[in-house]
This record gives C-alpha cells, structure tokens and sequence, in this order.
C-alpha cells in the first residue's frame, strides 16, 4: 500500500456536506483506506475571486492504486459527485486534486507531484499541517514550516 494526499474542496450546493460526502466515499472505496481526515476549514476563493467561499479539507489515504489510477478514481468520485466544468476555476460542487504520492516527483500534463501550486495555499497547507506537519512536499520543505509562511488570509477552522 501507498500512502497519499488527497485535497478535497467544495463552494456549491451545500460545501459541508459535499466535503463530508466526499469523505464518506472516498472511505468506502475497494482500493483505498482513509487513514486521517482533517478539520473542515472555510476559506476565502484564491484566483478566481468572484465566487462563493469555499469548504476545503485534506485527507491521509493508503492506496494500492498507482498515481495516475488515483487521479482517475477521484475524478470518477467528482463526476458521480455532480462535479461540472463550464469553465477553469468554475464554482464546483467537489474538486479532489492529488497532492503528494510517497516521495514520487512526476510532472506529466495530467499529473504533477507533488500538486505544484500546494505549498503557496493557505486551504491545502493549513489542513495538511494539521494532520501531517512533518510530511515533506518534495523541493519546498515541511507542511508546517509552509503552512506557516504561505498566505492564511481568509482561511478558518470550521
Ligand atoms: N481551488 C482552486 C482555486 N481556488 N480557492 C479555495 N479557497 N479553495 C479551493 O479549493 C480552490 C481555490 C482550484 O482548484
Ligand atoms: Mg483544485
Ligand atoms: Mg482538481
């Protein structure tokens, strides 16, 4: 088994309960046992502004799926899930992105481990500390030494 970050995020249609939806799924999986769950944060939109805040959470997983078999799992998960993609960054009902994969570095147009942008992001970094602080995101450093520099604006515990 492998073990594994996963994000969790949602801003449409009740965002608690997508995220505690998508939780509950994720542990009902064949080929993957929720190890952790974080505390629900709500936090403020990054990039596109002009939309509703955000529930986000991350989630410890071990796996016997490979990276790429994950990403495609959790995109099934967002599918079955509701998840549309009028266009990048849209509102969603609930987003599963891969973070980190044991220590793999793979950088494939599907797929970049780790998640590129997740070290500079207050949601990703505040609930991965929370439940790993010593985990180590490749190049950038620990989750908490991150966690603590990157921007926390807008970011709370539920
Ligand atoms: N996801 C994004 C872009 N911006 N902002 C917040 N607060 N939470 C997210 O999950 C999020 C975002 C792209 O997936
Ligand atoms: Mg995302
Ligand atoms: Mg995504």
């Amino acid at each position: 088994m492998h073990q594994a970050f996963i994000a969790i995020g949602s801003n449409l249609q009740n965002p608690q309960a997508q995220v505690e939806r998508a939780l509950q799924t994720i542990a009902n999986k064949a080929n993957i046992k929720l190890i952790k769950a974080s505390s629900l944060y709500k936090t403020a939109p990054v990039g596109y502004d002009n939309q509703p805040d955000f529930i986000n959470a991350v989630a410890q997983i071990q796996t016997d799926l490979s990276p790429i078999a994950l990403l495609h799992t959790l995109l099934a998960i967002e599918m079955q899930h509701g998840r549309e993609r009028p266009f990048p960054n849209a509102p969603r009902v609930l987003d599963l992105d891969v973070l980190l994969y044991e220590n793999i570095e793979i950088n494939t147009p599907e797929l970049t481990l780790p998640h590129p942008r997740m070290h500079t992001r207050g949601f990703v970094m505040l609930p991965l500390a929370e439940i790993a602080p010593k985990i180590d995101i490749g190049m950038y450093g620990y989750a908490d030494d991150l966690a603590a520099k990157c921007d926390n604006h807008g970011v709370s515990k539920l």
